[in-house]
């Protein structure tokens, strides 16, 4: 993959067709170039990174995978409805089964958004590991029409593999911390500081595509000297909205537009900074600054800026193009994200204290298979924190981080509206943020960063019959159980979704039961459904660890 690219529009009337990949998922020993050790990734075709994944809109993506790993796989496109296809979203024992070893599986997945997406792993988090690519999907009558295009995807390479990470972070106690193998941050697939120029000719218009492939940091773009104009958050097309700095957490997409200058006096530089926020100061990691040059002509002088602009993201002044105004709440849900730890002192994410647990039969499988009982949660399990909701229910959910740590939160299937903003510590309400409940159009989008301290609140339309994942998008947080489900539509899930006969034969020769409850019975009976954890009373314990630790790196 190119570091940057510049990519001509083509007006040219194309059908709709098959967009092909042949991926075989491999492991690779890799230091991805960095000065790291070498660990085992997981690539495609013994590659890293993965090629950049380009559509149009209408067409159908075909990923065609042989998983060669020793344990099983699976492909999530993040951010794509997969409306009534809902076995091809990708999470294991959620839409289906995973791909077993040494076997092939194809996802079909029509698309029809465009926009800006990833495909990544979501089986044990091997997108921690390399498994993930930006996922581009092209409109020709997109209504912001650029003369080119710059796509920067950034990630975090971790010295250490996910499995070695998550038994840190479990040590007893959470007196583990992973920042002793710090990570250091690729761009489009390179570390950070080979930066590349970009050219912008004269007069031009450039949309620069933005993409968060992080599993921790926070990280901001800029340009000097030229107004960015936000018109995609999440694959959401958005009012035009003038910025100095786009924010984004993890798993967030934002595209801007720039307008070249008219002349080539002067080049430029753009900057990507990696934020040094709840994470520990570590020297040229946390923060990092890489900066590019924007090159107009290759004789001009490059204009050096001495400050570079940082801001939250405000997603609450920002609105979504197609105007959609405040859905109702005919149903809140309060989302405590907090973390315990259990009786033998393990720490371990959760939300409203239950830290998720795999069922034994695939909840779209429960959904399909329980007739009347497939509307009463308690059918999914009590260690998947599912809630049912009604086909068309416009729901309201409550975020709400008390801890030190705040929650990139994403939702499969659907985008929800960034409605409400505030510090939990807040009584009187004087800092709270809200947008107007007439005349606007809140920002929908698909992860929304809920910050240390602070509670969010977003609103959507349950439109997409199927099992949707609710989670926090750090890997580690993931990997501790920091996810929950939304069965949306029973009766309409076992009506209308139909998994492919494929699906079928990876639960069979993985012994993956098809029918039943979380348990695989045919009543309110969960014998051998994996049981809660039980939780002591949750102290902060964890970022109280880490700081120690990040002292001695600096010091040392
Ligand atoms: C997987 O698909 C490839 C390509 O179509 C084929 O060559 C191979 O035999 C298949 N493997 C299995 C185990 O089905
Ligand atoms: C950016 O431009 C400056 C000034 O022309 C030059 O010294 C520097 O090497 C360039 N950096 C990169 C990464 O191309
Ligand atoms: C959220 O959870 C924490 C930890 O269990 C608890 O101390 C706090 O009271 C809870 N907050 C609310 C509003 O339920
Ligand atoms: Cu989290």
């Amino acid at each position: 993959m190119k570091f940057s690219r510049c990519i001509p529009l083509l007006f040219a009337l194309v059908q709709a067709r098959d967009v092909v990949h042949n991926w075989e998922i491999t492991y690779i020993t890799t230091n991805r170039g960095l000065d790291q050790p070498p660990k085992r990734g997981v690539g495609v075709n013994n590659r890293l990174p993965l090629p950049v994944v380009e559509a149009e809109i209408g067409d159908t993506l075909v990923l065609n995978v042989y998983n060669s790993l020793d344990t099983p796989t699976t492909l999530h496109s993040h951010g794509i409805f997969q409306y009534g296809t809902n076995y091809y979203d990708g999470v294991p024992m959620v839409n289906g089964c995973p791909i077993a070893p040494g076997s092939n599986f194809t996802y079909r997945i029509p698309l029809q958004q465009s926009g800006t997406y990833w495909i990544h792993g979501h089986t044990a988090d091997q997108n921690y590991d390399g498994l993930q690519t930006p996922l581009i999907i092209y409109d020709r009558n997109d209504p912001y029409p650029a003369d080119g295009e710059y796509l920067f995807a950034v990630e975090d390479w971790w010295p250490i593999n996910i499995h070695e990470t998550l038994e840190i972070l479990q040590e007893p106690g959470g007196l583990g911390s992973p920042f002793i193998y710090p990570p250091q941050t690729l761009i489009n697939g390179e570390y950070g500081g080979l930066t590349k120029p970009i050219t912008f000719e004269p007069g031009m218009t450039y949309r620069i595509r933005l993409v968060s492939m992080m599993h921790l940091p926070l990280w901001e773009f800029a340009l000097d000297d030229h107004e960015l104009y936000i018109i995609e958050v999440d694959g959401v097309l958005t009012k035009p909205k003038p910025v100095d700095v786009v924010r984004l957490a993890p798993a967030q997409r934002v595209s801007v537009l720039v307008k070249a200058k008219e002349s080539v006096e002067r080049n430029y530089q753009y900057h990507i900074t990696v934020l040094q926020d709840y994470v520990p100061p570590i020297e040229g990691v946390f923060p990092a600054q890489f900066d590019g040059n924007v090159t107009y002509h290759p004789d001009a002088y490059t204009e050096i800026v001495d400050i570079i602009p940082s801001e939250p993201f405000d997603d609450l002044s920002i609105e979504s193009l197609d105007y959609q105004p405040m859905f109702n709440a005919e149903r809140s849900i309060f989302l405590n994200l907090t973390y315990g730890f259990t009786k033998d002192d393990i720490p371990a994410e959760t939300i409203n204290l239950i830290s998720y647990r795999d069922p034994l039969v695939p909840t779209l499988f429960s959904a399909m298979t329980t007739q009347e009982r497939a509307i009463n949660p308690i059918t999914y399990g009590p260690q998947t924190n599912t809630h049912v909701l009604r086909l068309n229910e416009e729901v309201e959910v409550l975020f709400w981080s008390p801890t030190q740590l705040p929650h990139p939160m994403h939702l499969h299937g659907h985008t929800f509206q960034v409605i409400e903003r505030g510090y939990i510590s807040d009584t009187t309400g004087e800092m709270r943020q809200r947008v107007p409940s007439e005349g606007f159009s809140p920002l929908m989008r698909d992860t929304v960063h809920v910050q240390q301290g602070q509670y969010v609140i977003v609103r959507f339309r349950a439109n997409n019959p199927g099992v949707w994942n609710m989670h926090c998008h750090f890997s580690w947080h993931l990997g501790l159980g920091f996810n929950m489900l939304l069965v949306v539509g029973p009766y309409e899930i076992q009506r209308s979704i139909r998994p492919p006969q494929e699906m079928y034969d990876q639960c069979r020769i993985q012994g993956i039961g098809t029918f039943g409850n979380a348990a695989g019975h045919n009543s309110f009976n969960y014998d051998g459904a994996p049981q809660l954890p039980y939780f002591r009373a949750e102290l902060p314990k964890i970022a109280q660890a880490i700081k120690p630790i990040a002292e001695a790196i600096i010091d040392g």
